[in-house]
């Protein structure tokens, strides 16, 4: 069975590995069991700050942040986010997505902020004590990131921002957002395009004036999702992330770092969905016998255990290469693609093999059916991984 603990002889991992696996196993095991799943907005939110409170106080949200910014080690070190997130996904979606948010809404200033902020927001990222959000697409900009239209204009000793930003993941719950805006005004490219220099990041707290929560969304796999907006939202100047203009680059270096780690998430619930699916067919009996028994039974465990395996060692070469030090945007982009297209077959075999139970409310196989799809869109699509790929192959 493809199980992180098998997979971690492989030569990606090291010992603290090997012994973070253990720690993040039990800690499922004892905390995760017997989870809730709220879908109420209402309890999505209060479950989401429970969680973000819970991996702080055990230590685990150290693993998204450097050991300057009270993290755990030098680096953030991929192969660890990628341990955790597979490994609290096989047990809670909510509980991944509380644990990725924190890393993906801090990973612009843990990359390009100044010692101030850092020291402002980051300790507390890592205690669970702050809830962070990532702020980069707009309802006219999601794959084309470029094409944002929230601006930022300086004003003496603060920036003023106007606009919005959808699909933000603890949006109406998060402490702090970090927000990607037009400091210049847009130019195109010879084909149209608009090109992605001139967008800076920034900072940005729920009490600035001129900041709202525009609307919360509700989505399949319920979790804290908003659009917020700006009107003439004005913050200090030191709010700025990095340069000037560095945005969109701080944006794609954060997202290569986070879109290995969905990968490892897609792995976490696809192996869930086969372990489900295991147990499923040595009890069920049609025909006389047990539905294990079945060849085709048999051919579709196959397929579903060597997809999760080869999405594996895709997700952790492209974290390990990271953690080398070595140039890792395709690889990151084809763990991406190949894990979270793998998991939607997967999970959809395991709610087939289960039969009209699969479909079945508070079924685990039904719950990850709606969790696995967003996976295949946010932090760039399956289409916007191929285009990277491509971009890649051609450069
Ligand atoms: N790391 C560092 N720098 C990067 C980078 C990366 N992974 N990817 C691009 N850049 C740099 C480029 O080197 C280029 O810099 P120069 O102008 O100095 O050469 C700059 O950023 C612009 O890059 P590019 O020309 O590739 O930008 P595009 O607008 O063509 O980008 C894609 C296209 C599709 C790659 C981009 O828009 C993207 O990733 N979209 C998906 C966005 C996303 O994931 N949204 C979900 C948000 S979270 S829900």
């Amino acid at each position: 069975m493809a199980s992180i603990n098998d997979s971690l002889n492989w030569p990606f991992f090291e010992v603290p590995h090997r012994r973070l696996a253990a720690e993040a196993r039990d800690w499922g095991a004892t905390n995760l069991a017997n989870a809730a799943h709220p879908v109420d907005r209402a309890g999505v939110d209060a479950r989401c700050r429970e969680l973000v409170a819970a991996l702080g106080k055990a230590g685990l949200l150290k693993h998204c942040l450097r050991a300057a910014d009270g993290g755990a080690s030098a680096e953030i070190d991929a192969r660890s986010l990628c341990i955790l997130r597979e490994s609290l996904a096989w047990w809670d979606g909510l509980a991944d997505f509380s644990f990725s948010m924190q890393g993906l809404g801090s990973a612009p200033l843990t990359l390009a902020g100044s010692d101030t902020l850092r020291a402002r927001y980051l300790p507390r990222v890592a205690k669970g004590t702050a809830i962070a959000a990532f702020a980069l697409s707009e309802p006219e900009a999601g794959s084309d990131a470029a094409a944002m239209q929230a601006s930022a204009r300086r004003d003496g000793t603060h920036w003023r921002l106007n606009g919005s930003k959808t699909w933000v993941s603890n949006g109406g719950i998060a402490d702090f957002h970090c927000v990607f805006a037009r400091t210049e005004a847009a130019k195109s490219r010879p084909d149209g395009s608009v090109a992605a220099e001139g967008i800076s990041a920034f900072v940005v707290e729920p009490g600035d004036p001129g900041f709202a929560v525009a609307e919360r969304l509700d989505v399949m796999a319920p979790h804290p999702l908003a659009r917020i907006s700006f009107t003439d939202c004005r913050i200090p100047a030191e709010r700025l992330i990095g340069a000037e203009g560095e945005g969109f680059k701080i944006a794609m270096r954060t997202l290569d770092v986070f879109r290995t780690s969905v990968a490892a998430a897609a792995c976490g619930f696809a192996r869930r969905a086969l372990d489900e699916a295991l147990k499923h067919v040595m009890e069920r009996s049609m025909f006389g016998r047990k539905l294990a028994e079945f060849q085709l039974t048999q051919a579709t465990l196959a397929e579903m255990a060597t997809g999760i395996e080869a999405a594996q060692l895709l997700t952790y070469r492209a974290a390990w290469l990271r953690d080398r030090g070595e140039r890792f945007t395709a690889a990151a982009a084809m763990a991406k693609l190949t894990a979270t297209e793998t998991a939607q077959t997967v999970i959809d075999r395991a709610v087939q093999l289960f039969g009209g139970r699969g479909v079945m409310q508070g079924e685990v196989v039904e719950r990850l059916y709606r969790e696995i799809r967003a996976l295949r869109i946010y932090e760039g699509a399956s289409e916007v991984q191929k285009l990277i790929i491509g971009r890649e192959l051609l450069k």
